[in-house]
């Protein structure tokens, strides 16, 4: 059987994982198996017997039914075309009745049962992935380098006790799987495609664990204990003894937090740390700031966390929640913890219906200029927030009416921010901006909070004139 494996061309870190493992079940049958990234001209003049896409975010919609449609004719039974992964889960119902894709099989969900794609009993989802079809060295159709590539992608649990609305685990991995013995996996891993230095978990709720001890020891096992320096690493004539990394990219929960669990983390060498900080009454925050203590008194150095915004919150919120981390790492500096905290806003997208298809979404207390505000701050800061609060005020204000002026300036003020000073076009934007009165001001957010900038007649003065700076793109014509 000829068959080709797709992944779009979008830009993602992380390697196609589902299809790795599928890559995986059909070599053990003995197939002829291509992985390609985005168009090739070439491949899609071949004839398929079988052609698999796999799917990621729900906002790459329009990029993902593009590529299926540019390799529909590339095989002539049309139900030999797979698509699945986490958009054809999410918008399964979207994908059946796109025009342009008629008698293509859709799978929903994980491959963790035998007989999903053909009758025989290999679960596929248990397979250790193919690395070589990421391999550029090895793949001539691969022109596209994942930024993870020196690690090994697994989970030590699958799905998670709770239903959180903003999240779409419940649907892609319905069932809570306490424990997934890795230790296997990882030595195929090693023997197969070589060994790696770091472990990207992608577990949902790890804390959730009954089975969390084992799972610490199985880590350590794997040479993820606190100060192994296990990773060989040659340059030249040297040998470098490198430590190896676990990073639980989704987070931990903040409520399940407690002594017992957090020493057993810090056996593990972390990095970072991500503690979940979605909400911000009093006990979420109450929850999460012990949360980050235990982790820093467990000499746990590299913290994190995930902020949600753009869901319910205000952009006061998410103000409020960057400021607890600035003032948590300040008490950290005096209590002499040798830790710090970078903060990670992450914004809130749907994950089902039309919305899902695009980063449009905008929550009920946001606008989309203060959302594209926030964009550009963080483009500045590389999308997180570091632990210094001369930083993080002179970058986000240092009061929530300083952090909402800058989100509502131009975009040219806020990317170019040290120019600007410099130039004394920030001062001219704030002094305008602060002589509005209560009523101006509205009006003018009204105008502005689109984001979309074009020419208007506007009889205000003050508002015409602050509104001129939206339009120039040139620094120097903004003084
Ligand atoms: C790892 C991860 C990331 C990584 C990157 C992942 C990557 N591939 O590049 C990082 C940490 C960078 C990340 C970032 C983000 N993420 Co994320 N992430 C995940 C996570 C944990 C796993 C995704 C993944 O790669 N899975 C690998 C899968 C595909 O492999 P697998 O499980 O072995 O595959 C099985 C099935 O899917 C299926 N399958 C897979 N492919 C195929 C193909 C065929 C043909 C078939 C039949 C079957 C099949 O079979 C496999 C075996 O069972 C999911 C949550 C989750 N538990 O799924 C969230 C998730 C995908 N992320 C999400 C979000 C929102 C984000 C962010 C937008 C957050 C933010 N606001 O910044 C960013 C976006 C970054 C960007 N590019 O803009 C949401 C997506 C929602 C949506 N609307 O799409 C999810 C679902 C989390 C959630 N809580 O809801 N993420
Ligand atoms: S706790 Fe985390 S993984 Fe679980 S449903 Fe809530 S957001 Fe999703």
């Amino acid at each position: 059987m000829k068959v080709l494996l797709v992944e779009a061309g979008y830009k993602n870190k992380y390697p196609p994982l589902g299809l790795m493992k599928i890559s995986a079940y059909h070599k053990e049958l003995n197939d002829e198996v291509v992985f390609v990234k985005g168009k090739n001209k070439e491949i899609r003049e071949q004839k398929w017997d079988r052609i698999y896409v796999t799917t990621l975010f729900t906002f790459y919609w329009n990029k993902t039914i593009d590529v299926i449609k540019y390799y529909y004719n590339s095989i002539d039974n049309k139900k030999e075309i797979y698509i699945g992964g986490i958009l054809a889960t999410l918008l399964f119902e979207e994908l059946k009745t796109e025009p342009g894709l008629e008698g293509i099989t859709i799978i929903s969900g994980l491959l963790d049962k035998p007989g999903i794609l053909q009758t025989d009993n290999i679960i596929i989802d248990t397979l250790t992935p193919d690395y070589d079809i990421i391999d550029i060295s090895k793949n001539n159709y691969l022109n596209y380098e994942y930024e993870v590539k020196n690690s090994y992608i697994t989970s030590t649990t699958k799905g998670c006790i709770r239903n959180c609305k903003f999240c779409a685990v419940k649907t892609l991995e319905p069932t809570y799987l306490d424990y997934i013995d890795i230790k296997e996996q990882i030595k195929i891993i090693d023997k197969k495609y070589g060994e790696k230095r770091n472990l990207m978990l992608m577990d949902n709720n790890v804390l959730a664990s009954n089975s969390l001890v084992n799972i610490v020891d199985d880590l350590i096992e794997l040479g993820y204990g606190k100060g192994n320096k296990s990773y060989i690493k040659k340059s030249g004539n040297r040998t470098l003894r490198q430590t190896r990394y676990i990073d639980f990219n989704q987070g931990i929960d903040a409520r399940l937090v407690n002594e017992e669990n957090m020493s057993q983390l810090s056996r593990l060498e972390i990095k970072p740390l991500r503690i979940a900080f979605d909400h911000s009454d009093e006990k979420n925050v109450k929850i999460y700031v012990q949360a980050q203590k235990l982790a820093a008194k467990n000499g746990i150095k590299n913290l994190s966390n995930y902020i949600l915004f753009n869901f319910k919150d205000t952009p006061e919120e998410l103000y409020y929640r960057l400021n607890i981390n600035i003032e948590l790492n300040i008490e950290f500096m005096n209590a002499g913890f040798n830790t710090s905290i970078w903060s990670f806003p992450m914004k809130c997208m749907p994950i089902s219906g039309e919305l899902a298809k695009t980063r449009k979404y905008i929550g009920s207390h946001w606008n989309a200029k203060l959302l594209r505000g926030v964009q550009c701050v963080l483009n500045a800061t590389h999308g997180v927030v570091g632990p210094k609060k001369a930083f993080f005020q002179h970058a986000f204000g240092s009061n929530f009416e300083e952090f909402i002026e800058i989100l509502y300036m131009p975009e040219l003020l806020i990317t170019q921010r040290k120019k600007c000073e410099e130039n004394g076009s920030i001062e001219k934007w704030k002094s305008l901006f602060r002589t509005l009165t209560e009523i101006e001001k509205h009006q003018f957010i009204k105008l502005i909070e689109s984001n979309k900038f074009s020419e208007k007649v506007i009889i205000n003065k003050k508002i015409k004139q602050l509104y001129s700076m939206y339009l120039i793109k040139n620094i120097d014509s903004l003084i």
